[in-house]
């Protein structure tokens, strides 16, 4: 095909970010795919990719879509961010190389392996409550307490003012997406919370040897500075809560919705890993994440220019019928590996083995004592420009 095709670019009049997109996006999701390769928004004047070819692609090529202008719609070179940029989301090599490298070796498979301990036995303790409850918010009482105790003492904050943390996540994911009403509301009270998290990043106030303090360790071997050390323990803070509460709410959503895929999962404990995997595929915590092209590129016939906005539809790559079969059944036995919800390439998700270690800790626990696991009343959802998930989820538990 010659450039021509580029006269005749596939435009979309949809909202990514309208409630009604958030609500329900798996139509629209179809509709992006089937327009072509790359599609131009017209709402936002950028272009977006649904295919899991392309998304894969362009997660891989860093120098021709880069994250330094922001990989939110914002484009950090024509506004000013709301925060000062992540050195580790928002760069692009050689400041995120050497930064990546810290957190990398942080959360390696050796120091995953130390958290396990402690993760399952407060995963058991936990279950062994919600069981004694039967009846409870799958989301307040599980979806994020787990994450909310085990993580910030995996850091080594102080328990005062953790309710902070939620807060923080809402305004950083929602901030990826446009000036809206979700952003708005979610920066209401942005000062307070923003100070009590940067009050959490320093060197003073972290317990030794905790995964926050072991950055300011590589300060002394001179790999960081003092305040880049801060910056990255802010980077905890930011991406390690929200992502795995939403991941979580979804597992025990479409565990509960699917009772004969619970079934599977009660027989075979073992397929409880392959079995998150696919959550993430079928309904992504993460939805999208945005790059910015650093020269003009052809995507499939179609010319973007440079310097452009490019929205990534991880969560529709992850449903595409070219990759997938039956994209849209949820299957705990299929092979769900290639999903696009951690990302992939450079700035592939670096608390990836942390996320795992949290669901398999809780779904591990609730298989061993729970029958059947089921919906007690209607889910409610919680919109955010970035996030899918769950505000309330009411479940019952009846154990074995
Ligand atoms: C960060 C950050 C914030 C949100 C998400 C994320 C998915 C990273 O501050 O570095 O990764």
């Amino acid at each position: 095909m010659s450039n021509q095709a580029t006269l005749s670019r596939p435009v979309s009049k949809v909202d990514p970010f309208s409630h009604a997109f958030l609500h329900d996006p798996y139509p629209y999701h179809e509709a992006l795919r089937e327009a072509g390769p790359v599609v131009w928004l017209e709402q936002y004047g950028i272009w977006t990719m649904a295919r899991h070819e392309q998304v894969r692609d362009a997660l891989t090529d860093f120098q021709t879509y880069c994250s330094s202008a922001g990989v939110g719609l914002s484009d950090f070179r024509k506004e000013p961010p709301w925060r000062p940029p992540s050195i580790i989301l928002e760069a692009d090599p050689p400041l995120h190389t050497r930064t990546r490298a810290v957190l990398t070796r942080i959360l390696s498979p050796a120091a995953i392996r130390v958290l396990r301990v402690t993760f399952d036995r407060e995963a058991e303790r936990l279950i062994d409550r919600l069981v004694e409850k039967r009846e409870f918010d799958g989301v307040a009482e599980l979806a994020e307490a787990y994450p909310l105790k085990v993580f910030p003492d995996a850091v080594g904050i102080s328990e005062e003012g953790r309710e902070n943390l939620l807060p923080y996540g809402s305004m950083v994911f929602n901030s990826f997406g446009p000036r809206n009403e979700l952003f708005n509301q979610a920066m209401e009270n942005a000062g307070p919370v923003r100070d009590w998290i940067m009050s959490k990043c320093s060197r003073a106030v972290l317990a030794p040897g905790g995964l926050g303090m072991q950055i300011f360790d590589a300060v002394d071997a001179g790999e960081l500075s003092e305040a880049e050390a801060g910056m990255l323990v802010r980077s905890f803070l930011s991406a390690g809560i929200d992502t795995t509460v939403y991941g979580l709410g979804n597992a025990l959503y479409c565990l509960a919705s699917h009772p004969e895929q619970w079934k599977i999962l009660r027989e075979n404990p073992n397929l409880i890993r392959g079995a998150f995997e696919e959550v993430l595929r079928y309904e992504a915590p993460v939805q999208t994440f945005f790059r910015t092209t650093t020269r003009p590129i052809d995507v499939g016939g179609v010319r973007l220019g440079e310097g452009e906005k490019v929205l990534l539809f991880l969560a529709a790559a992850n449903r595409d019928p070219r990759r997938w079969e039956r994209p849209d059944t949820f299957d705990v036995r299929r092979r769900a590996a290639g999903h696009m919800t951690f990302g992939t390439g450079i700035h592939g998700c670096v608390g990836q083995a942390v996320a795992r270690l949290e669901t398999e800790a809780i779904l591990t626990a609730l298989a061993s004592r729970v029958a059947s696991l089921e919906l007690a009343g209607e889910p409610k959802r919680r919109l955010n420009n970035t996030l899918r998930g769950f505000d309330i989820l009411p479940l019952r538990l009846v154990t074995a």
